[in-house]
């Protein structure tokens, strides 16, 4: 058996690993991430990072744009994997990265952390293809370690961090401790809802989601929770932004999307939010690693294919 530190150099140049490594990997983050608890509490300086989606090689753009591991501390929202082709390989590194420096590096849950999506959104699929006979046992390996993933963070006591948005189900930070989160997510319910829900600035109190699941919210949502809980701003992810990150509601939602070029069509740029030990926020925007997105000629074609295809690419 390969040492971590072996498996770790493989991983960083993208080389997939055997069956019995994931699983060893695997069950080494189980170790470490069953010891974490449900919220996360952070302090700055820190690196906030939105959906990554499976695309690796923009992965390693991000960390040319915000520094390697251990150099700098990183927050990800979750949504690792599906829809990009390269879902296994972003989970083995960050995973390595965490089983490495499990101080420097903290990922959160996603909505597509679960099996439902993964058979629905191209996960499973990519471990059926690059794994065989195999495959359907790798993807469980990976779905196992999901379920240990914690749900949300809070920096400095001011930043609360989590995947989607809020829950008429959860009132405080208190609620979310008490969950159970050591289960595949459940369709509905305040876990639920946290990986799933949307802000919406046109609509008071929560509305129905076209996604099927969470929910949307208003401000008055967002000014009630942060109130109750003595926090500033909450940091989401979940939803694709054209210029990398999208702010709302006079800074009190802030969303940070880090997939460039998300799909290979959206022709969108990606950010990392880049909080200091004074909590300034400083969005580091970088683009996919072909240089499609800066192209004058892509980005207006992209756009076109994007507008027709905003709907089905939603989540
Ligand atoms: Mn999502």
């Amino acid at each position: 058996m390969k040492t971590i530190d072996e498996l770790y150099s493989l991983a960083l140049q993208g080389t997939l690993l055997s069956q019995q490594e994931i699983k060893y990997i695997m069950q080494k983050a189980i170790e470490i991430l069953s010891r974490e608890p449900n919220v996360l509490y952070l302090s700055s300086s820190i690196t906030i990072v939105g959906d990554i989606h499976g695309q690796f090689m923009d992965l390693k753009e991000l960390f040319e744009t915000g520094g390697s591991i251990p150099n700098t501390n990183y927050l990800f929202l979750g949504d690792y994997v599906d829809r990009g082709p390269r879902s296994i390989e972003v989970m083995i590194l960050l995973i390595l990265m965490k089983i490495k420096y499990p101080d420097k590096i903290h990922l959160l849950r996603g909505n597509h952390e679960s099996k439902r999506p993964n058979q629905e959104y191209g996960f499973q699929v990519e471990c059926l293809v690059k794994y065989n006979q195999n495959g359907n046992n790798v993807w469980l390996y990976f779905s196992e370690m999901f379920n240990y993933l914690p749900i949300a963070a809070v920096i400095e006591n001011k930043l609360f961090c989590i995947h989607g948005g809020l829950s008429p189900l959860i009132q405080n930070i208190d609620d979310i401790k008490n969950l159970d989160r050591f289960r595949d997510l459940p369709n509905e319910g305040g876990f639920a809802d946290l990986l799933w829900s949307d802000p919406d600035p046109s609509i008071l109190g929560f509305g129905v989601s076209v996604r099927g699941a969470g929910y949307l919210f208003g401000e008055n949502v967002v000014d009630k929770f942060l109130y109750v809980n003595k926090l500033e701003t909450i940091v989401r992810a979940h939803q694709v932004c054209l210029e990398g990150y999208n702010i709302l509601f006079d800074g009190k939602i802030i969303t940070v999307w880090s997939a460039p070029n998300y799909c290979g069509r959206f022709g969108n740029y990606a950010s990392i939010m880049e909080v200091d030990e004074m909590l300034n926020k400083f969005f580091n925007i970088f683009e996919d690693s072909d240089r499609l997105v800066s192209n004058p000629e892509n980005r207006k074609k992209i756009k076109e294919a994007m507008n027709a295809e905003m709907e089905k690419y939603f989540q």
